[in-house]
């Protein structure tokens, strides 16, 4: 199988620490791409032309993040992703707050990147608003995954290392220590560790 992925894509990302965490490196390989500068192959599996874009053995190509990383945790019986139950309705919410900031933190830095008499405040205010949001949601529910080591908190630790890459701006751990305290815990594991978006990026 193989994995399209960008250095820099916290969706990317999630899939590549997922994989880690599983060790599960030798069935799966990683293809990087850029996306921006649309590859056939990326295109022929994902006619989206985003990554994470994963092509299996036999059947159709998966695409976004949340079905290629619950395909990835069937791949052994180490659950990552509770099966059932409201521990699945946790961390499958747990990663859709995540993903969701992701999608903040990226329409802002796309507004950002316009030369600054063509961005637009509004969108730019509204993003950032969502972002503070979802830190205090995700601060004041910190109880349910803190200290867990499942796929709702690698994806929320994605997500804050994110605003590191993207919104560096936002002190987010002046407000939210606690959130800072578990983001450093994930930075300590390899698969947080090996999947780092290069320096400058
Ligand atoms: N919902 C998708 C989002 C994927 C996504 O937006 N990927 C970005 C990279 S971070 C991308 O490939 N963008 C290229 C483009 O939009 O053309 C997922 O979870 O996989």
């Amino acid at each position: 199988m193989q994995l399209f992925y960008s250095q820099t894509s916290p969706y990317a990302r999630k899939c590549r620490a997922l994989i880690i965490e599983k060790s599960l490196e030798s069935k799966i390989e990683l293809v990087e791409v850029s996306p921006l500068d649309d590859p056939a192959e990326l295109h022929a599996a994902n006619p989206l032309g985003k990554v994470p874009a994963l092509i299996r053995k036999s059947g159709p190509a998966l695409i976004d993040s949340p079905l290629i990383c619950e395909f990835i945790d069937t791949l052994d019986d180490e659950r990552w992703i509770p099966a059932k139950g409201e521990s699945r309705t946790l961390v499958m919410r747990q990663q859709a707050l995540a993903d969701g900031m992701m999608d903040l933190t990226i329409g802002r830095r796309i507004e950002m990147n316009r030369p600054a008499n063509r961005r637009y405040k509004l969108w730019i205010e509204r993003w950032e608003r969502g972002i503070a949001r979802t830190l205090e949601q995700l601060d004041s529910e910190r109880g349910q995954f803190e200290r867990s080591v499942d796929h709702g908190a690698l994806s929320i630790a994605v997500a804050l290392s994110y605003l590191d890459l993207r919104y560096s701006e936002l002190d987010w751990r002046s407000a939210h220590p606690e959130l800072g305290a578990f983001l450093e815990r994930w930075e300590q594991r390899d698969s947080l560790k090996l999947t780092a978006p290069p320096a400058g990026a």
